[in-house]
Formats: C-alpha cells, sequence, structure tokens
C-alpha cells in the first residue's frame, strides 16, 4: 500500500511543550506546494470518497482524532490519527475516506501540489478501473 506512517521528530519536554518542524524533502519527502486544514467537521460526516492520479500528501492531526481508511484497490487499511507528532503519507492510486472526526479536531494536510480538481478521482468504480490500466 502506497501509504505510511511517519513519526515526527518533537523538540521540547512536558512542561514546557512541544514543537515540531516540517521540512521539504527531509521528514516529508516531497516539495511542500501547498498547506491546508479541516476543522469543524460533526462526527457522523464522512469525507474524502476519492483518490489521486499523482497527489502525494500528508496528513496530521494536530489536535483530537480522525480515522482514515485507504484502499488500494485490492486491500483496505483503517488508521488512526490521533497524535500531532504522527503523520499518515498516502502517495497516489489511494483512494480515502476520512470518519469519526472528534470534537474539536484540525486535521492538518500538507500536499506536493496545488490544488487541481482533474487530479481528482472521485467515482468508486472509475477507481477501480484507473487501477487496472495501471497494472498494464
Ligand atoms: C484529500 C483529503 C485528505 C479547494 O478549493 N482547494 C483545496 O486545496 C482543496 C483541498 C479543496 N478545495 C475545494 C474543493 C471542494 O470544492 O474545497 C472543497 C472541498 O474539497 P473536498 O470535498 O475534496 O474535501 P475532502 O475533505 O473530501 O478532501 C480533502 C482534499 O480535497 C483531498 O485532496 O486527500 O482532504
Amino acid at each position: 500500500m502506497n501509504c505510511s506512517l511517519i513519526r515526527f521528530k518533537d523538540i521540547g519536554d512536558e512542561i514546557e511543550g512541544f514543537l515540531i518542524p516540517i521540512e521539504a524533502e527531509r521528514n516529508v519527502t516531497f516539495q511542500i506546494k501547498r498547506v491546508y486544514y479541516i476543522y469543524g467537521v460533526k462526527q457522523d460526516v464522512i469525507r474524502g470518497y476519492h483518490a489521486h492520479k499523482s497527489l502525494e500528501q500528508v496528513l496530521i492531526c494536530v489536535n483530537g482524532s480522525v480515522k482514515i481508511k485507504v484502499d488500494d484497490g485490492t486491500e483496505t487499511e483503517i488508521i488512526t490519527l490521533d497524535k500531532p507528532h504522527t503523520g499518515c503519507y498516502i502517495g497516489p492510486g489511494i483512494w480515502r475516506e476520512m470518519y469519526e472526526f472528534s470534537q474539536n479536531s484540525v486535521l492538518l494536510v500538507i500536499a506536493s501540489a496545488f490544488f487541481d480538481e482533474n487530479d481528482y478521482i472521485r467515482d468508486y468504480n472509475d477507481f477501480v478501473q484507473y487501477k487496472k490500466t495501471q497494472k498494464i
């Protein structure tokens, strides 16, 4: 699966608090072109329902928790993000659904490219077909 957890090094301690630097092509493997964040999601809402053709992203739940279902067309995994020092890298060709956002959760996303709707596959059947063409 083109998806993995990243444990960021946190600088600091339990008294003073922690700081985590995120640096392009260092602890995030790609060049960072865009950062966005998702907040205020009600607990029964599911977001995502899409894959990207070429975008690489790292998702970090900087407050609260969220579950992410990732699917490469063959297998699925469920990842819980609930620590500000842990990110989830999601590469191209992975269907994702984000759900069970806790109250006050903030999901920070670091992306390798500017927003481009043409990079999205938003229909699951199209995703399955796309994965078949990628295998040829
Ligand atoms: C992803 C997951 C983790 C923009 O105009 N600019 C942006 O940079 C983004 C990310 C979105 N938008 C627009 C497109 C839609 O009209 O904002 C609206 C909501 O986007 P979407 O429904 O795609 O949001 P999510 O939460 O389902 O997915 C987002 C990202 O789009 C996606 O790349 O991997 O977060």
